[in-house]
């Protein structure tokens, strides 16, 4: 190469270089600001660019700019972004050991929560996601999720007969209602069109959702069943992340798991105050319904197919020791 062109390459690529490096990431949410899924977002590139000293900065996309939870952990597994933030039953196809994760009436509280997931089961898990080729960095949550429809009060399992109701894209949920008796449709989120047109009656979330998507406008009838708990899952391009250098995978990290565990702690503690404001919406609430009704009849989910696969099953008995 001519001196003068070596040069001019070197002298390019010194000023492409520190740009390239600056780059930024993008995560996506399906959600919108407000929900959950987005709070730990924002709060990990908050996170990320302080300690990076504005080196690492985060785009978040959201609201379905990104598409729809399903469509965002699935760009993430393409590399179309980094990082995604996405309500773990999304991913239950593809990783059967999710599964054991969204298995009904698994968790009795909070403090089982932690001690499975923030445990060696929990991460497990999220170290199974590498076969998928994803980074599993740490979980946020929805909660525990709960019955609404506008039909009938439902107290035991029985009033669920026929119930029209909106499920999330999981395998396992789409499972688990028809167990109970319920008629699931499987629909990505936001809802709302949906429950308006009268498409279906029902739907199940945690507090937060109904609130921040108003979804009390649509549905009359609360009833508390916290028959699953849903758990989000901080996902990166595993390719990405392996990458990155050591520091940075620390740091990515390290800030993604203080963001989750700041929002897993702000949700439990906003939990009784959005229950009053529902109520005070005029949400007809029962707040004891006849779990065990439901867990009767929940229980048959383990010897179907979806949970005799050997990942599923082999992370329920580990989450199941962890409770003991
Ligand atoms: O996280 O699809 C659902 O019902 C999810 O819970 C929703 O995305 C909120």
């Amino acid at each position: 190469m001519p001196r003068r062109l070596l040069f001019l390459t070197l002298a390019l690529s010194l000023l492409i270089a520190p740009a390239a490096q600056a780059a930024g990431l993008t995560l996506g949410v399906g959600t919108k600001p407000g929900s959950s899924q987005n709070m730990v977002a924002e709060r990990f590139a908050q996170l990320l660019a302080e300690h990076s000293k504005g080196r690492l900065k985060v785009e978040i996309l959201h609201s379905g700019a990104a598409g729809n939870e399903s469509q965002v952990a699935r760009h993430v597994l393409d590399g179309q972004m980094q990082l995604g933030v996405v309500t773990a039953a999304v991913l239950d196809a593809v990783a059967p050991e999710v599964r054991a994760l969204e298995f009904p009436f698994l968790f009795a509280n909070y403090d089982q929560v932690d001690k499975v997931l923030q445990g060696r089961p929990g991460q497990m898990l999220l170290e199974s996601l590498a076969r998928e080729g994803y980074k599993g960095l740490a979980y946020g949550e929805n909660g525990f999720r709960h019955l609404t429809n506008n039909l009938r009060p439902v107290h035991t399992v029985a009033d669920v007969a026929g119930l029209k109701l909106r499920v999330m894209n999981s395998e396992m949920a789409q499972a688990l209602w028809s167990l109970l008796g319920a008629d699931p449709l499987a629909h990505p989120f936001p809802i709302n069109d949906l429950l308006a047109k009268g498409e279906v009656s029902g739907q199940e979330n945690p507090l937060w959702v109904i609130r921040v998507y108003e979804l009390n406008k649509l549905q009359k009838y609360l009833s508390l069943t916290a028959h699953v708990y849903s758990a989000h899952i901080c996902l990166a391009n595993l390719a990405w992340f392996d990458k990155l250098p050591p520091a940075d995978q620390t740091l990515v990290s390290q800030c993604m798991d203080q963001a989750a565990t700041e929002q897993r702690a702000r949700n439990r503690s906003g939990e009784a105050s959005l229950l009053a404001q529902l109520k005070a919406a005029g949400m007809q609430v029962d707040e004891h319904p006849d779990r065990a009704s439901f867990m009767a009849k929940a229980a048959a989910l383990e010897q179907s197919p979806l949970m005799q696969a050997p990942g599923a099953k082999a992370t329920l008995a580990a989450f199941r020791e962890a409770l003991k």
